[in-house]
């Protein structure tokens, strides 16, 4: 489906076809294999740097399908934001209806969403935030509320460790500057300087990954820091963490002397969980392909759309968890 602009190039160049060749618009489009009524998306994903991405992926590739009525254009930016720009730009040039952007990092999107504004192009974000000079620039986000999520795992600490004398923390960052990674950090930040008695004995930088995860941790655990939590801002990191842990010698979990607290509780997180060796998982769910094409439908539809749409999470802990709940997981 294209807009006014492009519908009259569009007939002009159908009416120049018929008249040249006797085509038809039928002929027309059997020649660009394209079906006009289909809304045509280009999106624009961070990468495949987790599971969670992979199902966030898998979530948004299935709701905008040609059955659901979408031409869906997927660029996976590979973890880097100029990727994305290139991506943006790609789908202005091809006159996409909209652009929907799971963006890497929340600075730095100023310039190419003026562009797609000034095409005319609807912009949806998803998951992660931008963070612009006017929001404006973009129709509708949604995603998780990643301070919460913070703030879920940080009262599952008071509770754990409210005998303790002191509680040392080791904390795993995700990649710098996205959303996920400012609020998880920021509800741990804030829970420190609340408890005297609380320390971070280091911050270090996983990129969400479970290799660099793995990386960071083993070198960190090298020094011979002590500590009592992992606070692990996604569960591809924490894997890795495991990993290192495991050739260090030391025991984590349910009767583990370090306690593990993971974000995202994808299946293979719930699985440890279940068995003891992940404390504490907090739920970040990535299935926003529905509530995307839902957003595009409304938009369609000319109806008014929210500018935030907040997902519903929760959490699980190696004393709550059933093998129910880790068999009903989508992803
Ligand atoms: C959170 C998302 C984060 C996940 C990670 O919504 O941005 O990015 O927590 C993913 O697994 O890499």
């Amino acid at each position: 489906m294209k807009k006014a602009g492009c519908s009259c190039v569009l007939i002009i160049l159908l009416c120049c076809m018929f008249f040249c060749t006797g085509c038809t618009g039928v002929t027309a489009s059997r020649e660009t294999g394209i079906d006009e009524d289909l809304v045509v998306v280009g999106f624009s994903q961070v990468g495949s740097e987790s599971d969670w991405r992979l199902a966030n992926t898998s979530s948004m590739i299935s709701a905008l399908s040609e059955g659901n009525g979408y031409r869906l254009l997927f660029d996976n930016a590979k973890q880097k934001q100029e990727n994305q720009y290139r991506a943006i730009r790609n789908f202005i040039q091809q006159d996409v209806d909209y652009i929907v952007l799971a963006p890497i990092s929340e600075t730095g999107w100023d310039s190419v969403l003026r562009e797609a504004r000034a095409a005319g192009i609807p912009v949806i974000v998803v998951d992660r935030q931008v963070s612009v000079e006017d929001d404006s620039l973009y129709r509708s986000w949604v995603g998780s509320d990643f301070y919460q999520e913070g703030k879920t795992a940080v009262s599952w600490m008071e509770k754990e460790f409210a005998q303790a004398a002191s509680l040392r923390i080791l904390h795993l960052q995700g990649t710098e500057g996205a959303t996920a990674q400012l609020l998880r950090s920021l509800a741990l930040e804030q829970a420190v300087s609340r408890h005297r008695t609380w320390s971070v004995e280091a911050v270090l930088k996983g990129e969400f990954t479970e290799a660099k995860g793995y990386e960071v941790v083993r070198d960190f655990l090298e020094t011979g820091t002590d500590f009592d939590v992992l606070y692990s801002e996604n569960d591809n990191m924490t894997f890795g963490a495991m990993r290192a842990l495991d050739e260090a010698g030391i025991t984590y979990g349910r009767d583990g002397r370090v306690k593990i607290i993971s974000f995202d509780a994808v299946r293979k997180a719930l699985e440890f969980c279940l068995d003891g060796k992940i404390n504490l998982c907090v739920e970040c769910n990535p299935l926003h392909g529905p509530r995307v094409d839902r957003l595009i439908r409304n938009c369609e539809a000319g109806e008014p759309v929210q500018k935030f749409s907040y997902v519903e999470e929760t959490s699980f802990t190696c004393d709550t968890i059933t093998r129910e709940m880790v068999d009903q997981r989508e992803y």
